[in-house]
């Protein structure tokens, strides 16, 4: 019998019971870029049927070229070069082209810093279109004066303030390469990164706030860059300047010849930088993420075909009008950082907020305050965090005027009904359409997404491909399977902001994304596809189950726990069983003020039988304070797996957010 099948058939018994179908409203369609399924029908059928000729159109319409391209897509599989010969600029596109237009006075950047005191709002400072290109004029002629030439590499480990923007904007006006690494990540991974890609110059902070205390930013650096591999030589002798951001005033060590202080420099430049003009695959940043082994990748994304990607899924996904008042939760050391708070809505001529800090500090109520504060009309975040404001309480979200919202995002992991139910009638007041998104680091943007004025949504899916992508759900032969069936999704067709490759590792780019299946992009996701020919996300392949013989994906265990009222947040993972093959092991966190106990772990363990058959019923279920998660509240499965076998924790756990928490799950034997 097809496995795949089996646990493809539990899949619809199980979210049959999710029929809810949310169409827009027709005050929301009726103003909105794309209006009706049928518009977006016709668009997505023109951007298939003849690509080169759709992106061609976009391309000229959505971005400004200081010279044109001779060729669109120059396809070699695996290598793609899009709009070959055409030159631009993204700090351009992201800032001159509003100048002389009545965008220049709007409002580019809203800040708001993490200190307040409970009941108050914090630090803020406003950037109009015409400050912001100041800004990043003048910064850029900053690292001109330090050194920086096209094609040099720069770190960027920075907390969310402006200048972390102001920098990569920078970088982007004169053909540097950023690199951005989150604030959060140590001092071996700042080396292992300025190592990878030969970094030039780091620029930092003294220090950044997180929860009211102070992350030492600049003393990571230090560390950093006194790192010396096993001959003793320095990993990070490239780097010839750290330039350093005063934030949080805290203490530093400043190293001569070597360390500049930021506001120092601005000093001796002038605001007179004009846009260096880029080829359409010249690299724009390199950005890191982990791989399921050892060493982080270094995902390369090029010029024209990134910033293209980024501005049109910005228009369309979040339907981005003038007064909207737009608001990425995501840290800019992550992709969507990148693409959703920098990139996309400046090249949009939106506004773009950003906040420096945690969302419970200084109590649970901040994202719901700077919404008020601010009139935000679009709020993109991640599953975790709304999980977390669930198990919070709705007291905090109740506490504020949020009617300013008219539209939710999702992004990072997939959502479940539970909580996607939770954000739309909660934060958006039954009235907001919300857009699950489903993309990667490598991907550059959004994939599958509802458009908000058009696609008819179901809690749990991200539902359509955007323009121009061409997903499917194969078998292990590379084989389109069935609708309703399981099975690993694959991009069949080349996009503009696709990743170019691997920085310093054409291998591994080869044998990571276009190894599994010939001549297609490997997402190293689970997937199917219901009779809409909606995308459900079931987890990634490395983590599906496999149970008694029926593969079961966690993402759908993970959302059948959390359906029950007690649970806060789940995670399934597989140990070794003799009998089962795998035994399905679920670790859960429970809503404040709820006991644990023998009796609530059978309560469980019925509940996910009853929602989800018999086979999915857990073997084990552990109660636990927090799960391990990474920086950008992926949960991190590998080590639970390790954890719920009994073994030692091996591998990188450097993006893990909070190590106590290992520590925490490996003694609890409740
Ligand atoms: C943007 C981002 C990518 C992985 C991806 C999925 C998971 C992200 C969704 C999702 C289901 C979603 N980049 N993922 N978004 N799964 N529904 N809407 O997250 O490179 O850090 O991660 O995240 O597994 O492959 S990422």
């Amino acid at each position: 019998m097809d496995k795949t099948k089996v646990a493809a058939t539990k899949n619809i018994t199980s979210l049959s019971q999710e029929t809810r179908v949310f169409p827009p409203s027709k005050e929301f369609s009726k103003r909105a870029h794309i209006r009706s399924m049928s518009e977006y029908r016709k668009l997505y059928n023109e951007s298939i049927k003849s690509p080169e000729k759709f992106w061609a159109k976009q391309a000229k319409n959505e971005v400004v070229w200081f010279a044109p391209w001779k060729k669109v897509l120059q396809w070699k599989a695996p290598h793609a070069k899009w709009f070959v010969g055409g030159k631009l600029n993204v700090s351009y596109n992201c800032l001159d082209k509003h100048l002389n237009t009545p965008t220049a006075n709007k409002a580019a950047l809203i800040w708001e810093g993490e200190p307040a005191s409970p009941g108050r709002a914090g630090e803020e400072r406003v950037f109009t279109y015409k400050q912001l290109h100041r800004e990043v004029c003048l910064f850029a002629n900053v690292l001109k004066r330090n050194g920086i030439k096209k094609g040099d590499r720069i770190i960027i480990y920075l907390p969310m303030i402006p200048e972390a923007a102001i920098a990569m904007l920078a970088c982007t006006r004169i053909g540097a390469i950023h690199s951005v690494v989150f604030g959060g990540f140590s001092a071996q991974s700042v080396a292992d990164r300025v190592f990878d890609c030969q970094a030039k110059m780091v620029i930092t902070s003294d220090g950044g706030f997180r929860r009211g205390s102070i992350v030492p930013l600049k003393k990571n650096v230090d560390e950093a860059l006194a790192i010396k591999d096993a001959q003793g030589v320095s990993l990070t002798k490239t780097i010839e300047k750290v330039i350093v951001v005063r934030r949080a005033n805290n203490d530093i060590h400043i190293e001569e010849g070597r360390d500049v202080w930021w506001h120092r420099e601005l000093e001796y430049v002038n605001a007179n930088c004009p846009a260096e003009k880029m080829d359409s695959e010249a690299p724009l940043f390199i950005l890191y993420t982990s791989g399921s082994t050892g060493k982080p990748k270094g995902i390369l994304h090029t010029t024209g075909g990134y910033l293209l990607g980024a501005k049109m899924t910005s228009k369309y996904v979040f339907d981005l009008q003038e007064t909207d008042v737009y608001w990425c939760t995501a840290d800019i050391g992550w992709v969507t950082g990148h693409s959703y708070v920098v990139y996309g809505p400046l090249a949009n001529g939106a506004t773009s907020l950003m906040y420096e800090g945690a969302p419970n500090f200084p109590e649970p109520d901040r994202f719901w305050r700077i919404i008020e504060k601010y009139g935000v009309t679009i709020l993109y975040t991640a599953p975790t965090a709304i999980r977390a404001f669930m198990k919070w309480g709705v007291e905090w979200p109740k506490k504020h005027n949020l009617t300013s919202l008219r539209l939710l995002g999702s992004v990072g992991e997939p959502i479940n009904p539970e909580a996607w139910i939770w954000y739309h009638e909660v934060i958006g007041g039954k009235r907001c359409p919300i857009v699950d998104t489903w993309w990667q680091t490598e991907t550059g943007g959004i994939m599958i997404s509802p458009l908000p004025g058009a696609t008819p949504t179901k809690p749990g899916t991200a539902t359509l491909p955007f323009f121009g992508i061409v997903p499917e759900v194969v078998d292990d032969q590379g084989k389109a399977v069935p609708k309703n069936c399981g099975g690993k999704l694959v991009i069949r067709k080349p996009w503009p902001n696709m990743l170019r490759g691997i920085w310093g590792d054409p291998k591994r780019f080869v044998e990571t994304y276009w190894s599994e299946v010939k001549g297609s992009y490997f997402t190293g996701d689970g997937c199917r596809q219901d009779k809409d020919g909606y995308f459900w996300i079931v987890g990634r392949i490395d983590d599906v189950l496999n149970v008694a013989g029926h593969r079961i994906g966690t993402a759908e265990v993970e959302s059948a726990m959390v359906s029950n009222l007690k649970v806060a947040e789940a995670a399934a993972v597989g140990r070794p069983d003799e009998l089962k093959g795998q035994a399905l092991v679920v670790f859960v966190t429970l809503k404040t003020g709820v006991q644990a106990s023998q009796s609530l772990r059978e309560e469980l363990r019925n509940h996910v039988g009853k929602e989800i058959g018999a086979v999915a019923k857990p073997d084990d279920i552990r109660f636990a304070e927090a799960l391990p998660k990474t920086r950008s509240g992926k949960i991190m499965r590998r080590l639970l797996k390790q954890i719920a076998s009994g073994i030692e924790i091996k591998g990188d756990t450097t993006t893990l957010e909070d190590l106590s928490v290992l520590a925490k799950l490996s003694s609890s034997d409740e």
